[in-house]
């Protein structure tokens, strides 16, 4: 049986780190639906990301976006951040939008776009050296369309020589968080594709290369969960970019789709005690909120990624242990999902019956700054509403 004070315990250190561009105004190559009040710049995103670790306590980090937010002297916007009680997280570069990566980045064909490529990904270290920050996230959009429009080992090659160098750039206990996508925007082939791709580099690059797992970007159906378990056995688990999806890469609210995906996942991290912050693993979200208000949809995939990990820390592990040794499959499955239809609502959220946080102009809770309206003035408005019904009751004990 759990102990419950330990579970509270674990729930209260748990960290998630939200990402910069989630408060934007940001949507599909279809559209983007602007919405009113969404911040302008840096700073403003970080005052809406320490909104959101206000209400949840758990969310003390937020990761940045080069160049969406470059400023001129980063160790101000690291104070800035402080005065706002969260700090800076991972540096994710970027490498899709310039018209040069057109046929990739660090493995284009043109010895010049991958210098310029590399030369960003060295910037983003120089980032770091000032924001203190500890992960250079790397996604590479890189990939073909057509077969035979480039060799893909040359790529595996030019891509294994700029991950080298931003490698021997780094410093202290930097490291990098090498993520991987099936695919898009590229559809033939992409060159980063899998866990199995990121892990190989990783383990070629040395300790201070680990695997990031978007929950996204996967073939349906795969078994995330498996790639946890294998990858925290290898020590090479570094992050993760939460989000949901229905179909690809949908960047939708954490555990909004799948939530019992999301408990498996979180259950292999509490098995493998890999939760605590001194662990090391950064459990990030990568989301883009087209229709729905952006610090309400935020502060929801913290919880929902807190519940998961709640009923992840109530499954009784010594009795799973010995079902699963003595081969009796019933007792095994029915103990945990005994944990996972424990309904953590009520610990995890305020209000008598642990009704979720609705925000909305219609219950007085506003989604944003309403046009015009100061920033300050809606973020103590927003508290005001949203802080009786998401904070978690048990942070006063
Ligand atoms: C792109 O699909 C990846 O999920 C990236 O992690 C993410 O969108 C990017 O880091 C944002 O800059
Ligand atoms: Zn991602
Ligand atoms: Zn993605």
């Amino acid at each position: 049986m759990a102990d419950l004070n330990a579970v509270k315990q674990a729930l209260r250190e748990q960290r998630i780190e939200t990402p910069s561009w989630a408060f934007g105004n940001s949507g599909t190559r279809f559209k983007v639906f602007a919405q009113a009040g969404v911040p302008r710049t840096p700073e403003e995103k970080i005052a809406d990301a320490a909104t959101v670790h206000r209400f949840t306590g758990v969310a003390p980090s937020v990761a940045l976006h080069i160049p969406w937010d470059k400023v001129g002297d980063y160790s101000k916007l690291s104070d800035f951040a402080a005065e706002n009680g969260i700090r800076l997280g991972a540096i994710n570069t970027n490498v899709f939008q310039d018209d040069d990566y057109k046929l990739g980045s660090v493995t284009n064909p043109d010895p010049a776009v991958r210098r310029k490529a590399t030369d960003h990904l060295l910037e983003a270290v120089d980032i770091m050296d000032q924001t203190g920050s500890r992960d250079l996230k790397l996604w590479f959009s890189d990939g073909l369309n057509y077969p035979g429009q480039d060799d893909l080992r040359l790529r595996q090659d030019r891509l294994a020589a700029a991950l080298r160098e931003a490698y021997d750039r780094l410093s202290g206990d930097q490291r990098i968080l090498l993520e991987y996508k099936l695919f898009e925007p590229a559809f033939y082939a992409t060159d980063v594709p899998d866990w199995g791709t990121s892990y190989a580099h990783c383990v070629e690059l040395g300790p201070k290369a680990t695997v990031c797992i978007d929950t996204g970007h996967h073939a349906p159906g795969t078994n995330i969960e498996f790639i946890v378990s294998f990858l925290l056995r290898q020590g090479k688990l570094g992050a993760f970019d939460f989000n949901s999806r229905f179909y690809a890469d949908d960047d939708l609210m954490a555990g909004a789709a799948d939530p019992f995906q999301l408990f498996r996942i979180m259950y292999e991290i509490v098995r493998a005690d890999a939760l605590t912050p001194e662990y090391g693993i950064n459990f990030m979200l990568d989301q883009c909120h087209n229709i729905e208000a952006k610090i309400p949809a935020i502060i929801r995939s913290v919880m929902n990624v807190q519940e998961a990990t709640a009923k992840a820390l109530l499954v009784d592990r010594d009795a799973l242990f010995a079902a699963q040794a003595a081969g009796d499959v019933l007792e095994a499955n029915g103990i945990l999902m005994d944990a996972y239809n424990t309904d953590v609502r009520p610990l995890l959220r305020g209000g008598p019956r642990g009704e979720r946080a609705r925000p909305g102009p219609d219950r007085g809770v506003p989604a944003q700054r309403l046009p015009g309206e100061d920033r300050g003035r809606a973020g103590r408005r927003a508290a005001g509403r949203l802080g009786r019904l998401s904070s978690h009751p048990w942070r006063s004990t």
